[in-house]
């Protein structure tokens, strides 16, 4: 019998687990799946070290090897904070303004992603399958084919594909997108994304796009698909009923005093609009006075990226936007806005969501955003809240039932607030019973099956041929 392909997954940070509680949909999802297949997960330690290891370290973990390398001070300067968050992080979510395209940073994403494919190379079995995710490591595959891999490899981009009028704002623009040919398949969140991806290649590398699907430019044919990311529905859903949901439900209905929530819950990033967010909210306080006493938002948001200046700017412009509003409107007994800079539980977001009227999910741009069908996934039937999104997070592709806003018109944010806050409870059954569909239907397991399925049906004819090679050649 045919021994069952082999799953490698790679991406900058390694998160085997089953602990569903913990650990977020897709770090699940992949573990999972790993666990069946047996399979390798590499990526880096999460250290700093001031001799990075060239040999991987290996541990098993239920059936799955886990292979980490660290960073040395300066790969991590120039590979993690610079490149992969200080130029294509912001330049892929169209902030060119906070964009840094220093030489040096470019210089060490390159020799990172190197060092990181020669780490590799000598665990890669001929039947493997290599899965590669994110922007940190877009020239990943390409190291790997220099040194003659010729495994299926495919590439899951998390994050927005911007408009080539922006992308090729970056000076190395070319090197980069080439390099994503390496890989056999390469998947976006949305159909916007992959268009963005095809007009480069047509207009600015000379390419070919066919209608299956195919790409062709830079001397190679790839497939170039779109795979909207999910989450494990059920399963959310039955976090915001479990115990520790409900205890943290009861904490937050002791502050609420039967007020209504509005709740907002996102890593501090200056892709997820919350200045404006903040503002939106000011406007509802200030247009629709009858909210006030009796309406609280929380916004929960953890420091991320801390030693990337930007990261910093927009967690001091927060503090400041929320104590001015806080200052303004506060009542002995009332506090508008709760903003709390910290992390919860899964469970304990999931309670906070069930309890909370409103989902307030209003990236400026994200790639698909797991918040908003969170949100989603944790409303009781009964009496579920509505979720107020973003039209520029691929999320608003698939989650028609919201109320879809445009988060740089602070007004009609705020509009829409007000619209959520007083939705008869039949409209919201209505709207919930949609998305709730839409997040079942397309969940984490669909997402990463038809990722898989997607790549072995590209790759299958060119592992025939591949096969036939070596048992030629092993009959000679
Ligand atoms: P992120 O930018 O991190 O992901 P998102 O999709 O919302 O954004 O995922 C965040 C995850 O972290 C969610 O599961 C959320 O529950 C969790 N989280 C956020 N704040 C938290 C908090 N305060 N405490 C605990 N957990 C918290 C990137 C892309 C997205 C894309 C995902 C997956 O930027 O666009 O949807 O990858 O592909």
């Amino acid at each position: 019998m045919a021994k069952p392909e082999r799953l490698v997954i790679v991406s900058n940070r390694v998160a085997v687990t089953t602990d569903a509680a913990r650990a977020g949909g897709l770090a699940v999802a992949l573990s999972e799946l790993l666990k069946k297949t047996g399979g390798v997960w590499f990526g880096w330690s999460g250290k700093v070290s001031a001799r990075p290891n060239s040999h991987p370290d290996t541990v098993g973990r239920g059936g799955v090897t886990v292979a980490t390398v660290d960073l040395s001070a300066d790969d991590y300067d120039e590979y993690y904070s610079g490149f992969a968050n200080s130029a294509l992080w912001p330049l892929f979510h169209y902030r060119l303004d906070l964009a840094n395209f220093n030489r040096d940073f470019y210089e060490g994403y390159l020799r990172v992603n190197r060092r990181f494919a020669h780490a590799l190379e000598p665990m890669l079995e001929d039947d493997d399958i290599v899965w590669v995710h994110d922007y940190h490591l877009l020239a990943f595959g390409e190291e790997l084919r220099r040194m003659g891999c010729e495994q299926p490899m495919g590439f899951f981009l998390h994050i927005p594909f911007p408009a080539p009028e922006v992308l090729t704002t970056l000076p190395v623009h070319d090197v980069i997108v080439r390099a994503m040919f390496a890989y056999d398949l390469v998947g976006f969140q949305t159909e916007g994304d992959r268009t963005c991806f095809l007009n480069y290649v047509v207009n600015e590398a000379g390419g070919t796009v066919y209608e299956d699907g195919r790409v062709s430019a830079f001397g190679r044919t790839i497939v170039a698909g779109v795979f909207p990311i999910g989450i494990d529905a059920d399963n959310f859903a039955e976090l915001a009923t479990s115990k520790n949901a409900m205890e943290h439900r009861r904490r937050l209905e002791r502050v609420l005093r039967r007020r209504h929530a509005i709740v907002g819950v996102d890593r501090l990033d200056y892709t997820k609009g919350l200045p404006e967010r903040f503002h939106a909210f000011e406007r509802l306080l200030k247009h629709y006075p009858e909210n006030h006493g009796r309406v609280t938002y929380v916004q929960i948001a953890p420091t991320t990226r801390a030693d990337v200046p930007d990261y910093v700017h927009i967690r001091e412009e927060l503090e400041g936007i929320a104590g001015k509003i806080n200052g303004e409107y506060s009542e002995l007994d009332w506090t508008p806005l709760r903003y709390i800079n910290r992390s919860f539980s899964r469970p304990a977001l999931a309670g906070i969501f069930r309890l909370s009227r409103v989902g307030l999910v209003t990236p400026l741009r994200d790639g698909m955003n797991l918040v908003a069908k969170e949100y989603v996934a944790a409303q009781s039937p009964r009496n579920p809240g509505v979720l107020v999104l973003s039209r520029f997070a691929g999320a608003a592709h698939q989650l028609t039932g919201a109320l879809v806003v445009n988060p740089y018109d602070e007004q009609g944010v705020a509009d829409a607030l007000q619209t959520a806050l007083n939705m008869s409870l039949q409209e919201r059954k209505k709207r919930w019973a949609t998305l709730v569909e839409s997040v079942r239907r397309d969940d984490v397991v669909g997402w990463r099956e038809s990722f898989l399925e997607k790549l072995k049906s590209v790759v299958d004819p060119k592992r025939g041929r591949a096969r036939e090679k070596r048992r030629v050649g092993a009959t000679r």
